[in-house]
């Protein structure tokens, strides 16, 4: 419960113009009816991906089924060249797959650095029902997708090789950062018994170290999803995600009170900050964000122009241009 004190603290740091049932989604509620289910994940082809979660919803299945159904369609698209098959590889040619999923439960599952397996969130669910563990990295994560019947197949394409030759010319083996080459899908869903879950997929930061991970299969990071309170997901530059904890940091802020949009606001703020005091390459980081609460609303924020999120509920399939924290 939050007492005055906190109340007006909130109020007083969000501004005049924030209302008590912004601050407040759980006393909102009572007002406001729950809108159920609803699906919601990053970038356009988050349209396509949504549009196979939300028919599962509306059949009234499970939101983890629906999120991993959702983005396996990103997975499994080769024009898609940061997601599944056809991501751009590592500096070595590699492609190496990161994932991870969370159900209204919080069983985890995550892969990271995972070659050869098309749909990395499978294998993420996979390590989430069927071993002790939440996460396997590199050729045991190979090994474990193998042994549970999972195909190993080429995921690097002609278009995204010719991509890596071309880099190799000019690029003195170094991985690029900037924020034009990331792009992952994380989708978070409300199903229509209420409960929350996500997943988050991606080939990573195109040129990568070999061996390098993301924050995409890291549980907090890349993904969050709290079934008392809300979930979260993040894209762009994997390692100021990773810094603050990012997508646990858009919850724990939703329980506190904020609204989703004002949450995800706070976290790029927050990372924005931690970019100033430790002088980073501000210009050359993209971070959004998105949320989503218990209540089925749902927000986004992100650090530059240019990110943009589905959001999928019943009368609504949208592509939203998500508010930046710079201008272009
Ligand atoms: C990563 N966050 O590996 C991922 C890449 C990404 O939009 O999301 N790009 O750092």
């Amino acid at each position: 419960m939050l007492n005055r004190r906190y109340f007006l603290k909130l109020s007083a740091m969000l501004g005049a113009g924030a209302t008590a049932s912004a601050l407040l989604p759980g006393c909102a509620a009572g007002v406001a009816p729950v809108r159920k289910p609803v699906v919601i994940s990053t970038w356009d082809f988050g349209m396509q991906a949504n549009k196979v979660a939300f028919n599962l919803l509306q059949q009234g299945e499970r939101a983890v089924d629906a999120v991993q159904q959702g983005v396996m369609v990103t997975e499994a698209d080769p024009s898609e060249r940061s997601v599944g098959y056809g991501g751009r590889p590592d500096r070595d040619g590699k492609v190496t797959l990161d994932a991870c999923i969370m159900d209204e439960f919080a069983n985890i599952g995550a892969v990271a650095a995972l070659q050869q397996i098309k749909h990395p969130v499978a294998v993420a669910r996979a390590v989430m029902e069927q071993t002790p563990h939440v996460m396997l990295v590199g050729q045991g994560a190979l090994d474990f997708a193998l042994a549970q019947g999972f195909v190993a197949e080429n995921l690097l394409t002609a278009e995204s090789e010719q991509e890596w030759r071309q880099w190799l010319k000019d690029a003195n083996y170094r991985p690029i950062v900037n924020i034009e080459n990331h792009d992952t899908i994380g989708m978070l869903a409300l199903d229509s018994h209420g409960n929350l879950a996500g997943a988050c997929t991606t080939s990573g930061m195109a040129f990568k170290m070999h061996g390098r991970v993301g924050d995409s299969p890291i549980i907090g990071a890349g993904l969050y999803v709290d079934n008392e309170v809300g979930a979260a997901t993040a894209t762009g530059h994997g390692e100021e995600v990773i810094r603050v904890t990012g997508s646990f940091l858009v919850v724990e802020l939703m329980r506190q009170g904020y609204s989703p949009q004002q949450a995800c606001e706070q976290a790029v703020q927050r990372i924005y900050h931690k970019l100033q005091l430790r002088k980073g390459n501000i210009a050359d980081t993209q971070i959004g964000f998105i949320a989503l609460n218990k209540n089925g609303e749902y927000g986004s924020y992100c650090l530059q122009p240019g990110f943009n999120y589905a959001v999928q509920h019943q009368g609504e399939s949208k592509l939203y241009a998500a508010t930046a924290l710079l201008s272009g």
